[in-house]
């Protein structure tokens, strides 16, 4: 019997596991629409496709599995741009798959043409035009492996119509063959040797973990490691929740709004065991006076990251887990030569009390002398209020600016895939549909945005989605009336010249969620934030809390771009 495009897709996506698609129609897709029905797939009817790439992203993220969206061509396709190349920067395992007009009008300026495999080449990891129906089974097989074997990441596969309304026999390939890509899972035995020998020999090791613990699942070894040999842990922002945040072996963030401790203890390390982070500028600062002392393990799946932006004494390239794992097999054989963790000590200690000493803080006085009439609500303070209804036991997504670097310090992540921010790219307007994403996984999780008042009017149209598939998604807005995180560098480098970075001009967010027919809160007072939040997290349904916060408030600590992570404002 023979099956068309549109079917040999969705069959192939049902073996493939996947259970919800993020999509949006059009005439290149249409086939595939009328085919739906007739298979056991969600459909997500998002209203941008934007957010229908990032709703994946957010399912991969909280889930562990490959996201997918499906769109139209033309401006479908481009609009998915955005979401691809956010994915691509976090390495997050995605397929797309974008309708295109019919093959012999390829290249002749037809309508709802664009040549998406081009402009998305660079910011895939792979992408494929298939031109062949007999093609088709092989390349979305292919495709779901790429994006999640290896380094993770977006692929994207532009279906011509022709091809997704044509017949053939449907043939499931068994397993996949490509001979240029064979990721190293498995670590070199020398390299983890020589990796063990030289933090063992160490006195001031130091965990600096980025978002590949999450994706390789190696929280467990890395907690193993850091617990039994005494070394403390800093995260970057994609790395929050591969090492418990309330472990009094971890430091926070380090980087740009890094903690105190976690920054001085790069200065200051001998041994720097990288794992799964990719020394990105926002995390290094300076890279002449980057952790001057340190002699560098660098562990990732990719080899192209390794001393692309430091120099690195042991390389080790594999799967961040079986690496860490390889540490563990040597590390326990040689527990007993040395009484490890009392040797670490005195780092430990000397670690503990930096971060005793500049703890994360902020004032408690509004700091708004010029602004009378400016909120009286610390947004920090709305975050810890947060974390403390919670107890950590929710997913929180971000959007970007202060609301997140605030989400990022003031909430501690205690688990992995706990927390979904755009970290590479810093996409306002991720947040809200990532969030929707992750309630797709875990319906009875709580999900909370963090947002800001700029970033949340990105993709607020998914505000529908949420309400009309009953996702009890909450959006905390941190509302400080400014594109807060470009008002603070105005401030600090730019003599106050507020140019372009007042919101004045709002609309109503409580009118506007009761519009979409969810519901709406505001704080104003301080004495309700708690409470109000408490009510609003109770409802099982999609909620918007505009929270009015102090206007002029900054995110401290701050390693002015550039500068030495020694280099820190602080409170
Ligand atoms: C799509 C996009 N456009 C512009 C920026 C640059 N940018 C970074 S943070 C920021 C301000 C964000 O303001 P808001 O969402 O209100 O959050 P706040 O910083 O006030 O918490 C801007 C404009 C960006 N990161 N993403």
């Amino acid at each position: 019997m023979e099956h068309t495009g549109a079917e040999i897709l969705l069959e192939c996506l049902k073996r493939e596991g996947v259970d919800v698609v993020f999509g949006f129609p059009g005439g290149a897709v249409i086939d595939i629409y009328d085919a739906i029905p007739r298979f056991p797939l969600r459909h997500v009817l998002v209203r941008h496709e934007q957010g229908a790439v990032h709703a994946a992203d957010g399912y991969a993220r909280a889930s562990g599995k490959v996201g997918v969206a499906l769109v139209t061509s033309g401006p479908g396709a481009t609009n998915t741009v955005t979401g691809i190349a956010n994915a691509y920067c976090d390495s997050i395992p995605m397929v797309v798959i974008t309708g295109q007009v019919p093959t012999p009008l390829i290249g002749n300026d037809a309508f709802q043409e664009v040549d998406i495999v081009g402009i998305t080449r660079p910011c895939t990891k792979h992408n494929y035009l298939v031109k062949d129906i007999d093609q088709l089974a092989t390349v979305i097989r292919e495709a779901f492996y790429l994006a999640r074997s290896g380094r993770p990441g977006p692929v994207l596969i532009d279906l011509p119509k022709d091809v997704v309304q044509a017949k053939t026999k449907f043939v499931y390939p068994k397993t996949v063959k490509m001979r240029s890509y064979n990721p190293t899972i498995k670590p070199n035995k020398l390299q983890v040797k020589k990796a063990v020998d030289m933090f063992l020999a160490a006195e001031r090791p130091l965990f600096y973990v980025g978002g590949g613990v999450i994706s390789s699942d190696g929280s467990e070894e890395l907690a193993w490691l850091a617990r039994n040999l005494n070394i403390p842990v800093t995260a970057t922002l994609m790395g929050l929740g591969a090492f418990p945040g309330d472990d009094p072996l971890f430091l926070g963030m380090l980087g740009m709004h890094g903690t105190y401790a976690a920054n001085m203890a790069i200065n200051n390390c001998d041994v720097m065991i990288a794992v799964g982070a990719r020394f990105d500028d926002r995390v290094t600062g300076k890279l002449a006076t980057f952790a001057p002392e340190a002699k560098i393990v660098h562990v990732d799946i990719d080899p192209t990251s390794i001393r692309k932006n430091v120099r690195v004494d042991v390389p080790v390239v594999a799967d961040c887990r079986e690496a860490l794992k390889g540490f563990k097999e040597l590390v326990r054989e040689r527990l007993g030569e040395k009484d490890y963790k009392k040797a670490n000590e005195p780092w430990v200690v000397r670690v503990q009390e930096w971060m005793k000493t500049h703890p994360l803080t902020y004032r408690t006085d509004t700091g708004c002398e010029n602004e009378p009439d400016a909120g009286k609500i610390k947004p920090q303070y709305v975050v810890e209020t947060i974390y403390e209804i919670t107890r950590g036991d929710a997913i929180i997504a971000t959007e970007v600016g202060q609301n997140q670097m605030w989400a990022a310090q003031f909430y501690k992540y205690n688990k992995p895939r706990t927390l979904l921010t755009s970290g590479g790219l810093g996409t306002m307007g991720y947040g809200f549909p990532a969030a929707i994403g992750a309630q797709l996984a875990f319906p009875d999780k709580l999900v909370v945005d963090i947002a800001g008042d700029g970033s949340i009017q990105m993709n607020i149209q998914e505000l529908i989605t949420a309400v009309c598939n009953n996702l009890p998604v909450k959006i905390v807005i941190l509302n400080n009336n400014y594109l807060g995180m470009v008002r603070q560098w105005q401030e600090l480098f730019y003599a106050k010249n507020y140019c372009a970075t007042c919101m004045d001009a709002q609309p109503d967010f409580v009118a506007l969620a009761k519009a979409y027919g969810a519901e709406g809160f505001r704080i104003t007072e301080p004495e309700d934030v708690k409470p109000v939040l408490e009510e609003a997290f109770k409802l099982p349904k999609a909620v918007i809390v505009d929270v009015r916060v102090t206007k002029e408030e900054n995110v401290y600590p701050m390693v002015p771009a550039g500068a030495s992570l020694t280099e820190m404002l602080l409170v």
